[in-house]
């Protein structure tokens, strides 16, 4: 459990802190014998708030989303249910239950496509959105009424309660919650974090105005809003001059809007680095160990990844083909292995996405490959021992993601690496704030330059490879998860308190 510091203690000890996610802290599975089994959820939003739900006992809010979990909360009450993982981890769930069509709206036409595409600039704007009334019908009827139904579950949590409360918002399917909260709550600290890259206000641009228009809305009714980099904060604020016409003060990171001071902060998330390293010598991890030395060749260019388009895969694999050519001495003594996880099946473009990239790795191995060699290794599984074991053992990491929010994989690569491995860093992923330095560093469109950096990467000496991975593990060492954490709950104690206590008046207006 992520240890939490006296005065966060202290803090949280006056406060009724509410979780509010998409997404559970626990995957809920059915088993043959009709008993629910509780499996902690993955990814880096479940490590963050995990540890804090733990210290605090906060309930969190979140989503019945498939099976399992609608036949769970099908039996649940008003209150919040108890589940208890198999490590003996105990979250309080409230579930909002929202009916499939609406869900499927929120989540599968305006959440994923809409806002996931604007906020990783992955439209093509000539071509595509073309939005037209089925999409206004999705967020009326989809993310209004979705966010609607989250927003009433974290009311009637917080009324149960005597103490004020502290409402944590996460993440791009919730931005209206922190209004429709503000509205019954007027006197609840309100944070809202985003997980991905906060685009430039022209490119907020392509959604019409009414919905940027509610989204900032929605934001603004917080207190903080939180995001992964500088460079978030710095759009964020743009944004919400450009495009709502509010002042800002761009030094003090705040935004002025309706009688209320909002402060946009970046909290850099981070990993557990104590419990990752400890699963990286879990039986599991070294099992999947001993099956990677049976096949591997001398070096190992890795990656893992959801197959989601802001990742940029199949770029990565033509950048690979161009080091094939341009180097052919690394044939027969290189291995790209691409470990991924089928995601977001019912929207039609991860579909055709999942098989351009297959597609790729076909005519790479080929083009290149001997009956002995195969180019790329490409294994579509959902496996994290399997993904530890990689991060252990690769020689070089590609993260090459068009843009992204923070990308764990770096973080967690560059961790349990234990062969002074290489990290091949995308310009444009939050990570890059901080490991950039002592990566090697790409503009993830060009090929070429793609190429030749892992051309470098893999000739690297032995001293300079050990020591750039050494500052990097001591960066993330220094930064975890646990220092995500306090630093947002010590700017709500620093930057909200204070404010409120100075302008009682202004937190009535709102
Ligand atoms: C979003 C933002 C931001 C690896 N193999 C498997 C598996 N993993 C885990 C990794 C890692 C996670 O999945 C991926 O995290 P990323 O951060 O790289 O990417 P997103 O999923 O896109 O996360 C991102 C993050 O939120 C947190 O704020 O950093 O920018 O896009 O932890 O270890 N997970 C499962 N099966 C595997 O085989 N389930």
């Amino acid at each position: 459990m992520i240890a939490i510091e006296e005065y966060t203690r202290q803090l949280l000890k006056d406060l009724h802190p509410v979780i509010v996610a998409n997404r559970a802290p626990v995957d809920v599975q059915l088993e043959a014998d009709e008993e629910y089994r509780f499996v902690r959820g993955g990814g880096g939003l479940v490590t963050g708030l995990a540890g804090l739900a733990q210290a605090t006992g906060a309930v969190w809010v979140a989503c019945a989303r498939e099976g399992p979990d609608q036949e769970l909360s099908a039996s649940d009450g008003s209150e919040p249910m108890s589940l208890q993982t198999e490590e003996g981890l105990r979250y309080r769930v409230l579930w909002v239950k929202p009916p499939r069509p609406a869900y499927d709206l929120y989540y599968n036409t305006i959440a994923n496509p809409l806002l996931w595409f604007v906020q990783h600039y992955l439209w093509n704007l000539a071509e595509a959105p073309i939005l037209d009334d089925s999409t206004h019908h999705a967020w009326t009827e989809g993310y209004r009424r979705v966010n609607q139904l989250f927003a009433q579950q974290v009311v009637n949590e917080a009324r149960r309660g005597h103490k004020r409360s502290l409402v944590l918002s996460h993440d791009y399917q919730l931005y209206l919650v922190p209004r429709l909260v503000r509205r019954e709550l007027p006197d609840a600290i309100l944070q809202h974090y985003v997980h991905i890259p906060w685009p430039t206000p022209q490119y907020w641009k392509v959604l019409p105005q009414y919905m940027r228009d509610e989204i900032m809305d929605g934001l603004l009714a917080s207190d903080v809003v939180g995001l992964q980099t500088r460079s978030d904060v710095r759009n964020f604020l743009l944004t919400c001059e450009e495009n709502m016409g509010l002042p800002i003060d761009l030094r003090q990171q705040v935004a002025f809007y309706r009688g209320r001071t909002v402060w946009v902060r970046n909290y850099p998330i981070s990993i557990d680095v104590r419990e990752f390293e400890a699963s990286a010598r879990t039986p599991a991890v070294e099992r999947a160990e001993r099956d990677i030395l049976r096949w591997r060749p001398r070096h190992v260019i890795f990656r893992v990844d959801r197959m989601d388009l802001s990742k940029n895969i199949v770029r990565g694999f033509l950048a690979y083909d161009r080091l094939l050519q341009v180097h052919p001495e690394w044939r027969g003594e290189v291995v790209f292995w691409a470990l991924l996880q089928k995601t977001r099946q019912n929207v039609s473009e991860y579909r055709e996405y999942a098989r351009q990239v297959q597609q790729a790795v076909r005519v790479v191995n080929e083009r290149h490959g001997t009956p002995t060699w195969q180019p790329i290794r490409l294994e579509l599984r959902d496996d994290i021992p399997r993904a530890i074991a990689g991060y252990k053992q690769f020689d070089v990491l590609l993260v090459n993601a068009i843009y992204d929010g923070m990308n764990l994989v770096a973080k967690e690569g560059i961790t349990v690496n234990r062969r002074g491995g290489v990290l091949v860093l995308s310009e444009n992923a939050g990570a890059h704030e901080e490991l950039g330095q002592w990566a090697i560093t790409i503009n993830p469109f060009d090929v070429d330059g793609t190429a030749e950096a892992l051309h470098r990467a893999l000739l690297m000496d032995g001293v300079e490879r050990h020591a750039r991975a050494e500052k990097m593990r001591g960066v993330v060492e220094q930064n975890d998860i646990a220092r995500w954490i306090s630093a947002q709950l010590q700017d709500l104690r620093d930057l909200v308190e204070p404010a409120a206590a100075r302008r009682p008046e202004l937190r009535q207006l709102s």
